[in-house]
């Protein structure tokens, strides 16, 4: 076990340092303790109780460790979905529960949307798809890339009503502000286009993602909102789960792409597997920490 007070005295002087450095520069302790624990050479235990106690010796505290606040003892606010009972109640419309998957949570509801809110939205869109990109690690740009091989689209805040609407309805389930999204972004997917599994956070590591965390910070949870039947294929895969979500017309996908301290969770990798007949249309809606753009 670790013991708290010489948690920071007992790592190595490089880790000691990289601690220091990285506190002078105002990082967040949260990521820090991240990145230390995804290093491989230390336990998130070990790393919390670490920066824990350089804070402590920074601060000048004398108070042994059991009664000084820790900077990782508050879980933070997270967006959910009340699945206690099979059916919920929108503000619009009545949602089923269709499934839940506690860890990583991963939960199915039908009838979010209606035929014709779905037809709606997919007729806004129109022609206006380009070849979807995925964000580079090393500078942020967005660039095509063969492991997304579909099409986007994406429709901004007030553009139309339907959205708008939908929108709310996302919002009142997920019990978080619509203004702590990103806007509806559309995938078009043809025979044998898909998106390989990837992750929905952004690296708090990766050069490429500190633009896209700097404007509303972490992708704390995602909804995929199936806008199409689709005849084979194209169901949404979560390989590492054994899982695969067939789309349905006016069911969503939600899942936590962090745990309750808003960091990473590499257990929610997924994609789109390729679609084998039909066309396959969906609106991603990400929620972020803090108000988006
Ligand atoms: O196509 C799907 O089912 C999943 C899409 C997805 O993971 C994404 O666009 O980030």
């Amino acid at each position: 076990m670790t013991d708290p007070d010489n948690a920071f005295a007992s790592l190595p002087q490089t880790w000691r340092a990289w601690i220091t450095d990285n506190l002078d520069r105002g990082c967040s302790p949260l990521d820090m303790a991240n990145s230390m624990a995804r290093s491989g050479q230390h336990s998130m235990a070990v790393a919390r109780a670490a920066i824990d106690a350089a804070l402590r010796q920074r601060a000048g505290a004398s108070v042994p460790a059991p009664a000084a606040a820790s900077a990782f003892s508050a879980p933070r606010a997270m967006p959910y979905i009340d699945v206690s009972s099979n059916r919920i109640a929108a503000p619009d419309r009545e949602v089923e529960v269709l499934f839940v998957l506690k860890k990583p949570q991963v939960i199915l509801l039908g009838n979010v949307l209606s035929d014709e809110e779905c037809d709606a939205i997919i007729a806004h869109c129109g022609a206006r798809y380009t070849r979807s990109t995925v964000t580079a690690e090393a500078d942020g740009a967005s660039v095509v890339h063969e492991g997304r091989t579909s099409e986007m689209a994406f429709i901004q805040r007030g553009e139309t009503e339907v959205a708008e609407r939908v929108d709310r309805r996302l919002a009142a389930l997920a019990h978080w502000s619509p203004e702590c999204s990103e806007p509806f972004q559309l995938q078009k997917y043809g025979v044998t286009q898909e998106y390989r599994p990837h992750y929905d956070w952004l690296d708090p590591d990766s050069a490429g993602h500190q633009a896209h965390l700097a404007r509303g910070g972490q992708r704390l949870a995602t909804f995929v909102l199936y806008l199409c039947d689709v005849a084979q294929g194209g169901g949404t895969v979560f390989p590492g789960l054994g899982l695969e979500v067939f789309p349905k017309k006016g069911n969503a996908l939600w899942f936590l792409n962090t745990d309750d301290n808003h960091q990473p969770d590499p257990q929610t990798l997924h994609g789109g597997a390729p679609v084998v007949s039909g066309t396959k249309i969906i609106a991603n809606k990400w929620l972020r920490q803090e108000r988006y753009g």
